[in-house]
Parts: C-alpha cells; structure tokens; sequence
C-alpha cells in the first residue's frame, strides 16, 4: 500500500501580520476561504487559530465555531483548534475550542521562549489540556518544540492522560527555542515512544521546506501555512497558503507517495467518529 502523507495547513496562526504578508486571512470567512483553497491544493488538516475583529489572536469560542461552520460549510477537512493561542493568555482562555469538540486539537509540551515572550505549559496545565481532550476524545497533536518535551509527553502516557495513536508536532526553528538542523529533527524523531506519527513544522522559510523534505523522506508528515512561514522562496512572499499547500502536494506525488485525504487522516490517527 502506498504511504499516505498529511499535509497540515496553519493558515494565519496567532502572530503573523499583514505587514509579514499582506495575503494573511484574519476574519472567519477569509481564515474559511483560504482553508477551503488549501484544502483543495491538498491539505487535509487545518491548525486553527482565530482572530478578533481587531486582527487580534483570541481564543473566543464565537469567534473559533463562527471559522468552524464556515470551514464545514465548505469541506470535511480535518480540524485541529490551538490550545497554545497567543503568548499572555490564560490556561482558561486557551482551552476554550475545545469545548466544542472538534476532531483534534493541540497540546504544547513544555513552556518555551517565544522570541522575546515565552509561553507558559506547565505540568498542571498539560494535564488539565489532555484530560479535558481526553473527556471529549479530541486527539491532541503534541507539539514539542524541544526534546525534553517528548519525554513530558511521555510522563503524561505514563500517566494514562494520553491514549495512542500519538501524534506529535515536531515544531523547529522558533526564535529562543531549538533550532533546525537535520541532526535535531531527526534526534526528536528517534526519541518517540511506539506507535508515535509526526509531523515536521519548520518555522520560518530557511527551515519550513527543508522540514518538509525531511518529513517527506523519513515517514513523516508535513505542515505549512502563514502561521510558520510567509515566504515561498527567498525575498519572495507566497501568494496564499494554497501555494505553500500545492508545492507540498508536488513533493508528494514526485516521491510517488499519496497525499491523504481528511477521510485517511481519520484513520490513520483513529479520530472519534461523530
Ligand atoms: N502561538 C503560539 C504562542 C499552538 O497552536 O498550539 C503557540 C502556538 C502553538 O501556536
Ligand atoms: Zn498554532
């Protein structure tokens, strides 16, 4: 059977601006749109971050189901709400998508600078994260943005908090955090527990294709958007995140792999059926 690769999209994030790149999608109905054109470039997943009517991060559940209906009004992609919101906002904020259950969502392992910030994940608060993911069977993707927070993820296995599949975002290159390099991506993938799938999330434009081509070759699984990367190649800006998604699904097709579609993606992460 031929590998199925994910291609996660992360179309605004909480940090990007217009000024990083003016294509950026803020409102519901632009943050569904380029979805929906990312979707159909090949894109099976979507990291969903929203913003209030200001272009501000916010985790308001109104504004997360107002994205979300517009999104399942237009396809069955796979969505995945942010836990990890924006630098400053409380464990209570950022939990908020979850309650209204959608299929995945994400859980950061360990707190972390954030260029001149830092984002505060606690033991306490991943536990409360994982339980409430947990209650609602909603997978968590575990986003480690350092070794060390595999090994949190895996006290949290240990503790029965996590239930396999395990999927893990393996997030380099983020300003203050660890850096990319193939030696890194490559060490956290070899410091997963059994019955683990990833996906390499470069931050940037010097790692978010390398990261790419990386997962692409070592069984892995892919994310881009204007939440990691602005860029299409050096000095020029991407268009849209449909065109970071289409180079993806390229790549895909010329290592003759299959690009999977939201419906595979439900299966190979064993997603709760509705
Ligand atoms: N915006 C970052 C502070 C996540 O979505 O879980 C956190 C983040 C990770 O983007
Ligand atoms: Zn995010």
């Amino acid at each position: 059977m031929a590998r199925k690769v994910i291609i996660t999209v992360a179309p605004c994030g909480a940090e990007t601006t217009r000024k990083n790149n003016p294509a950026l999608p803020l409102t519901p109905a632009e943050i569904a749109d380029s979805t929906y054109e990312a979707y159909q470039a090949g894109a099976s997943v979507c990291h969903l971050h929203v913003r209030d009517e200001n272009g501000q991060a916010t985790q308001d559940i109104e504004v997360f189901r107002q994205a979300i209906d517009l999104i399942r009004a237009k396809c069955d992609i796979v969505i995945e709400t942010s836990t990890g919101g924006a630098v400053g906002m409380t464990a209570e904020e950022r939990l908020q998508p979850v309650r209204l259950n959608p299929e995945m969502a994400s859980l950061d392992c360990g707190t972390i600078n954030f260029g001149n910030d830092y984002i505060v994940n606690d033991l306490p608060l991943m536990r409360e994260f994982a339980q409430a993911m947990l209650d609602r069977q909603v997978r968590p993707i575990l986003e480690c943005f350092d070794i060390s927070q595999i090994y949190t993820s895996k006290t949290l296995i240990k503790e029965g908090l996590l239930k396999p599949p395990f999927y893990y975002g393996l997030v380099l290159n983020v300003p203050g955090a660890m850096p990319y390099t193939p030696h890194w991506l490559t060490t956290m993938v070899n410091t997963l527990p059994e019955q683990s799938l990833w996906c390499a999330v470069g931050i940037g434009g010097r790692a978010s294709l390398p990261c790419c081509l990386m997962a692409l070759a070592a069984e892995g699984h892919m994310r881009v958007g204007f939440e990691d990367n602005v860029y299409y190649a050096k000095g020029r800006l991407a268009q849209s995140n449909a065109e970071l998604v289409e180079r993806c699904a390229r790549l895909v097709k010329a290592a003759d792999f299959e690009i999977a579609r939201p419906d595979d993606v439900r299966e190979m992460l064993d997603l709760r059926r509705n």
